[in-house]
């Protein structure tokens, strides 16, 4: 076992049981100019999270953690996007409709895609999802489950909807979750500060909180 410094105590790990997990940097939540933007939100507070997650990316690869990665969206003909999530939020423009990036939210469309810095290679899992949490409605504890995985390090966007909701349907399936917190963004940072407070309250009531820093010294010892 390995020992990442993180809260609320030491979060430990192995490589062979450790994937990394990366939620839905996509164009649309991320990058200037698309949806997340132009529903007003300073996607600023999500791009710093690109860089530091490059560095995990890139020193996951390079030690040979599963590197899995995730997008929220639907197919074409949204015949799986729930009537509830379409209507919410009155949007004039809202998924399914013409965007700044092609179709929000549809599968096949450039906001959809990964951003460029931490575009999946070929042989890393891409689960695409309908919903908030990642193992609703997709394949993705039987793939974990299947190559062995037990702990999650978990980067992305945003802290307190996708990846929140994620580490909870995680945490209840069995797996250890570390999120990493210069990793992860979010539009608003009360809500940053307190979806990562939530994780790592009452012993770890859902999981561990550390840093890209205090995460690649331990996989670097590894
Ligand atoms: N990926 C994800 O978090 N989807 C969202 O819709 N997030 C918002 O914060 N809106």
């Amino acid at each position: 076992m390995r020992s990442v410094a993180a809260e609320p105590y030491e979060f430990q790990f192995e490589h062979a049981s450790c994937a990394l997990v990366i939620i839905d940097m996509q164009r649309d939540f991320v990058d200037p100019g698309g949806f997340g933007e132009a529903l007003g939100n300073d996607v600023s507070l999500l791009q710093k999270a690109i860089a530091p997650t490059r560095r995990v990316l890139d020193a996951a690869r390079r030690k040979g953690l599963l590197v899995v990665h995730t997008r929220e969206g639907h197919r074409p003909d949204l015949s799986d996007l729930p009537l509830n999530k379409k209507l919410r939020g009155r949007l004039k423009n809202g998924i399914g409709d013409p965007g700044p990036m092609g179709r929000i939210l549809v599968r096949g469309e450039y906001g959809h895609e990964i951003v460029d810095a931490l575009k999946p290679a070929p042989d890393e899992p891409v689960v695409d999802k309908p919903g908030k949490g990642a193992f609703y409605a997709t394949d993705l504890d039987s793939l974990l489950h299947n190559r062995g995985i037990r702990q999650l390090v978990v980067c992305g966007v945003t802290t307190e909807v996708c990846v929140n909701t994620t580490v909870r349907e995680a945490n209840d399936r069995g797996y250890d979750c570390l999120v990493l917190e210069d990793c992860v963004g979010s539009y608003f940072p009360e809500f940053q500060a307190a979806a990562l407070n939530m994780i790592k309250a009452q012993g770890g009531i859902f999981g561990w909180v550390s840093d890209s820093q205090r995460f690649l010294k331990a996989l670097a010892r590894a």
